[in-house]
């Protein structure tokens, strides 16, 4: 019998076809077998055993056939998807990052708004971190456990909140801004990280000009503007840095409310939280006779909503085809 076929085969598929003819139900081989009862007792034991042998040539063949093509589809797989970075593309490849382009969508609402866009330090202090923002001293967030500290007592900040306390020391009142930036907490599991990125928002102006209900109606506007149409609820919350605080839910985009895996069967998913700013921040910071609203966002937990992504490390991971993907 004519194995040579075997050693022709050029793609896996053409070798599976010629398997299934060799060794398949109806195989040639497989027939033989069959046909062996009608052979005389001594005659079928020589053939038996010629078949035997055949069969085990054929399997051989085939799996060292199997290998080797299937290593150089790997190969040309490998050829095909190497980038050289060092070639010019007139068509260049990549896409914005999908925190960017979330931090963007954020920016553009508010700056549409007349809020300004402030930054500031990574490396921060104690002050401007914690006390400012009257976060106690036995507050757990404090703790080693939590944040992350320089030998000299500095830190690296874990919100943005003291880029807004930098702000208001910097500038007279009315205040109208947000804080996108990078902040930092020792977390690192399947749903943290321990860099991250936060928007916060801060308002401040004379009394009569500062209501729950302008921060209300802002962030609801806002919500519709990053996913649609959604219901917004408020539910009271607390901050050490806000009284009253409100943490605020929108409608599950997966499940329309109805209750699903991703909103855990509530309907609803929490984004924002929020509040009228607490009078020891304004005392840490000078500032008398004002009112203030303030509220902050995880960017990485509205990036992986609108997206529709449920593992976190695809954004750090940088692949350039779900990053391509997301565009
Ligand atoms: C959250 C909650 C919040 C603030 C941040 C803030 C800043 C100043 C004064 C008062 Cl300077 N408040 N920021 C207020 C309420 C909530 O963030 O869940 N962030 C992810």
């Amino acid at each position: 019998m004519d194995l040579s076929e075997i050693k022709k085969a050029l793609t896996l598929d053409e070798l599976e076809e010629i398997r299934v003819k060799l060794l398949g139900k109806k195989g040639i081989i497989t027939q033989k077998f069959k046909e062996l009862k009608n052979l005389a007792p001594e005659e079928r034991k020589r053939v038996a055993k010629e078949l035997n042998e055949l069969k085990e040539r054929a399997t051989t063949l085939i799996l060292q056939k199997k290998k080797e093509l299937e290593e150089k589809l790997l190969e040309e797989k490998l050829k095909l998807e190497k980038i050289d970075v060092t070639l010019f593309n007139p068509k260049p490849t990549g896409a914005i990052h999908p925190i960017t382009d979330t931090m963007n969508k954020i920016i553009d609402f508010f700056t549409r708004l007349n809020f300004s866009v402030e930054t500031g330090p990574l490396v921060e202090d104690d002050f401007h971190n914690f006390e400012a923002l009257n976060l106690p001293k036995y507050h757990p967030a404090r703790d080693m456990q939590d944040t992350f500290y320089f030998n000299d007592g500095n830190l690296l900040r874990t919100h943005t909140s003291p880029v807004q306390i930098r702000t208001m020391l910097s500038q007279k009142p009315p205040i109208r801004m947000i804080s996108p930036g990078a902040v930092f907490r020792r977390d690192y599991d399947l749903t943290h990280t321990p860099m991250f990125h936060q928007v916060e928002g801060l308002v401040v102006d004379k009394k009569e000009k500062v209501s729950f209900a302008n921060l209300k109606f802002i962030l609801e506007s806002f919500l519709v503007h990053m996913f649609g149409d959604v219901k917004v609820r408020f539910r009271p919350s607390f901050f050490p840095f806000t009284e009253p605080s409100a943490e605020v839910d929108i409608s599950c985009i997966f499940c329309k409310g109805e209750g699903c895996r991703v909103c855990s069967y509530t309907g609803w998913l929490e984004v924002l939280g929020c509040g009228v700013v607490d009078p020891n921040v304004f005392k840490a910071v000078g500032y008398n006779d004002v009112s203030g609203y303030a509220f902050g966002l995880g960017v990485e937990r509205f990036a992986m909503l609108l997206n529709k992504i449920n593992d976190l490390r695809i954004m750090y991971e940088g692949d350039i085809r779900l990053m391509e993907q997301l565009k």
